[in-house]
C-alpha cells in the first residue's frame, strides 16, 4: 500500500515539528513548505526538525506567492494538508498590521484556492486560534461563542476561519478549523511569554542574568502541551465530515501564576527578579481565555494529558538543561 502524503505549511515552527514527528510515526510521507532562506541556513532555521530532517521532503515556497504554492501542491498532490504557517506573534501584529493581514489572510486564501483547483479531495486543516474570541461574551468559549478579535492577528484568523468554512460549504471540500487555545512546549518560540519566562529562569540560575522584564502579569490563558494539540489536528482530518473544534484544557491561569511556578520550580522567588514594563503591554489586551473542548472530547475522543504544573516544569527543566544548569528546587 502506498504511503499517505501530507503537506505541512509552517513545518519549521513549534507545531510543525511535533506534527511531523506524529505523522512520520503513523507512516506518512511528510512534505513541508519552508522559506527559501531556511534551506540556506538549516542549522538555525530548521533546528526544530534536525532529528527528523532526513525523513522529510522540504519545498521552498512563499505564502506570499500563489505561483510557488501552486507548484508545490501540483508536485506533491497531498491527501492531507495542515496549514500552520502564519505570522503568529500577537504583539508583533500591532507593529505591522499590514504584513500580518497579508500573510495570514492571503496565504490561507491562496492555499485553499490551489487545493480546490489541483487536489480537491485533499483534506485541509486551518490553524484557527482562541485569539478569534478576543473579548468574548462568555467563558469558557466554545464553537458557538461569538468572535470579537482584539488584534490584526485575531482578525486574520477570523478571516482564515471563514474562508475555510466557505470552501467547505461552497465547494464541498473536507476543510476543518481547529480553534486552538495556547499550547506550549520546550520548542516554543522565545518571544512568547511562557518560553520567555522559562528561558529567563534558566539564565538567572546560570548567573548570566539577574532580571526578567514582562508585561501584563494578570492576563489569564488556557495553556496546554503542543504535542497533544497536534494530535487533535490529525484527528479532525480523520473524521468522515469536516467541522470546527475548540481544543483546550478548560483550565486557565494568570501569567503571574506561570511565573511564580516556574521560578519556584527552580527554587527562586520571582519577586526578586521580575520587573513589569508598561512598554510590553498590548494596546488591546485579552484578559481571559478559557476553552470548552467538550465537542473535541465527544467527537474526536481527544483530551489533554499534561497538567499545567507538568508543562511548566518540563519547560524550565529543558531550558536549564540547554544551559548546563541543574534545577535543585
Ligand atoms: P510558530 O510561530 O512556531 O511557527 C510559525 C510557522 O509559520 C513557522 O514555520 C514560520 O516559518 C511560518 N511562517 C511565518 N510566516 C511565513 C511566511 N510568510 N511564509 C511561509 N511561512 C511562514 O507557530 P506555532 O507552531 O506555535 O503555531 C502554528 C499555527 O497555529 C500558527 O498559524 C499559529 O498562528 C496557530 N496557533 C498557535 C497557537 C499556539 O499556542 N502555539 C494557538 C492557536 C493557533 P519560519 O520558521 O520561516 O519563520
Ligand atoms: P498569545 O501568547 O498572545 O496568547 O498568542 P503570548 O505568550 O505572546 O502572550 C500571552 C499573554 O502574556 C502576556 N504577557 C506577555 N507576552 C509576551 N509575549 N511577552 C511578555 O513579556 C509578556 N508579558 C505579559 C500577553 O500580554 C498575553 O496576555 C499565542 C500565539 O501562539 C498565537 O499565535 C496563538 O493564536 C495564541 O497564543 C492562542
Amino acid at each position: 500500500m502506498s504511503l499517505k502524503r501530507a503537506l505541512i505549511t509552517g513545518i519549521t515552527g513549534q507545531d510543525g515539528s511535533y506534527l511531523s514527528e506524529f505523522l512520520l510515526a503513523k507512516g506518512y510521507e511528510v512534505h513541508g513548505i519552508v522559506r527559501r532562506v531556511a534551506l540556506e541556513d538549516p542549522d538555525h532555521r530548521l533546528s526544530r526538525l534536525r532529528h527528523i530532517r532526513d525523513r522529510l521532503v522540504l519545498h521552498a515556497a512563499s505564502l506570499e506567492s500563489y505561483a510557488s504554492i501552486h507548484r508545490v501542491v501540483q508536485d506533491v498532490q497531498p491527501q492531507e494538508c495542515y496549514h500552520l504557517a502564519a505570522q503568529s506573534f500577537v504583539s508583533y501584529s500591532f507593529d505591522d498590521e499590514f504584513s500580518t493581514l497579508n500573510i495570514n489572510i492571503n496565504g490561507s486564501h491562496s492555499l485553499l484556492a490551489v487545493i480546490k483547483a489541483l487536489a480537491p479531495e485533499c483534506r485541509f486543516y486551518f490553524a484557527g486560534s482562541s485569539e478569534m474570541f478576543g473579548t468574548a461574551d462568555e467563558a469558557p468559549q466554545s464553537e458557538s461563542t461569538r468572535f470579537h478579535p482584539r488584534s490584526s492577528y485575531g482578525i486574520s484568523k477570523v478571516a482564515g476561519f471563514h474562508l475555510t468554512r466557505n470552501y467547505r460549504e461552497a465547494y464541498g471540500m473536507h476543510a476543518s478549523s481547529g480553534i486552538l487555545f495556547n499550547h506550549e512546549s520546550p520548542r516554543r518560540g522565545f518571544e512568547f511569554v511562557t518560553r520567555k519566562i522559562t528561558a529567563g529562569v534558566a539564565r538567572i540560575l546560570a548567573g548570566t542574568s539577574d532580571e526578567l522584564r514582562l508585561g501584563n502579569l494578570e492576563a489569564r490563558r488556557d495553556w496546554g502541551h503542543a504535542r497533544e494539540y497536534t494530535e487533535a489536528m490529525w484527528l479532525m482530518l480523520q473524521q468522515p465530515h469536516p467541522d470546527d473544534y475548540v481544543v483546550a484544557t478548560g483550565e486557565c491561569h494568570s501569567v503571574r501564576e506561570f511565573v511564580q511556578l516556574a521560578f519556584s520550580h527552580a527554587g527562586l522567588d520571582y519577586r526578586k527578579y521580575v520587573k513589569t514594563d508598561k512598554q510590553l503591554y498590548r494596546p488591546a489586551e485579552i484578559n481571559l481565555l478559557k476553552g470548552n473542548s467538550a465537542k473535541a472530547r465527544r467527537v474526536l475522543g481527544w483530551t489533554h494529558r499534561t497538567t499545567f504544573e507538568e508543562l511548566v516544569a518540563e519547560m524550565v527543566d529543558e531550558d536549564c538543561r540547554a544551559l548546563g544548569v541543574k534545577v535543585v528546587a
